[in-house]
């Protein structure tokens, strides 16, 4: 299972920014077998579909277990996979389509429960494996192949979602600042309980926001894109939101709190018992 599968050879076109999450990935993991001196088998990578799911099959190195699931379900996969093996460091792998349109529903369970994953958002605001359909975040009057007339609804803000819902640990990135994107998902997967790193990760083929995203000075083009200031305190949830009100996409550390105790724990802690398999059938076989 932690090795590549040499039929499987999908690729990601020229300039795809899931390029550059993939290889923050593999430095976040690298850093965790030095640092930690954690075996690479510790780590289980799932992934949702999309070309963001695919990572699971191109990452490079040294190679972590993977499961690509459903479209949609890659959080109930990775709450499986931690609740029988809770010691297991689990990352998400998933698409703004994936993770916030279809999968959108397993946020806020997964967030009151302060799952201890890691998910990492791949977000071009289309669906790309699909041929560019619009996805949540795409902008209103965005034109794409399912909305040729331009989208009618609003973009979700998704920092602004994973605030509401009680997420505890919220990061912005840009897949194109690969230190940085390898430094928060290193922090999220050390993060005791639910950890999202938002990353902007532009497709060049259906919507390519590089230049939106950094700028162009010679174009006239501002960045939409900037630093979250040092002196912003993580713990502040209302200093989170008031930072969204400032427009654009912050990229940094958004929030950050340890103070709620995360789901394994609570099952530890509480040693709940081992349900009786037997009696369960027994009770409820027709
Ligand atoms: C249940 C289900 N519905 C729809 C699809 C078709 N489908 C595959 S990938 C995808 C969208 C991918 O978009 P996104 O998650 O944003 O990832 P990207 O390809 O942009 O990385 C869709 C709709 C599917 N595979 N399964
Ligand atoms: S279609 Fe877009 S998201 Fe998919 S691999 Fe190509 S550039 Fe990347």
């Amino acid at each position: 299972m932690s090795k590549k599968n040499p039929e499987y050879d999908f690729k990601w076109c020229p300039g795809c920014g899931d390029f550059g999450v993939r290889r923050a990935l593999e430095q976040s993991l690298n850093k965790r077998i030095v640092d930690l001196e954690e075996p690479i088998e510790n780590t289980v990578v799932v992934a949702g579909i999309g070309c963001s799911g695919n990572l699971v099959h191109l990452l490079e190195g040294v190679q972590p277990y993977g499961i690509h699931g459903l479209h949609g379900r890659s959080l109930p996969i990775s709450f499986g996979v931690k609740m029988s093996r809770p010691e297991l460091n689990v990352v998400v792998v998933a698409g703004d389509g994936d993770f916030l349109s279809i999968g959108m529903e397993h946020i806020g369970p997964q967030a009151q429960r302060n799952l201890n994953v890691c998910v990492v958002v791949m977000d071009n605001a289309v669906y790309g494996l699909t041929k560019g359909q619009s996805s949540p975040t795409s902008d209103l009057g965005m034109i794409t192949s399912s909305t040729p007339y331009g989208k009618i609804e609003t973009g979700l803000n998704p920092l602004r979602l994973y605030l509401t819902l009680g997420v505890s640990f919220i990061a912005s990135a840009m897949s194109s600042k690969i230190k940085d994107l390898a430094d928060l998902i290193y922090r999220g997967m050390e993060h005791p309980g639910f950890a999202i790193v938002h990353v902007q990760s532009p497709c060049t083929v259906y919507n390519d926001t590089y230049e939106v995203l950094k700028g162009n000075a010679k174009k006239g083009i501002a960045p939409i894109a900037w630093n979250i200031p040092d002196d912003h305190d993580v713990t502040n949830w209302q200093a989170g939101v008031n930072l969204l009100d400032n427009g654009g996409i912050p990229i940094g550390l958004l929030y950050s709190s340890k103070e709620r105790v995360t789901l394994d724990d609570k099952i530890q802690s509480e040693k709940l018992p081992v349900p009786d398999m037997e009696k369960l059938f027994n009770t409820y076989q027709v």
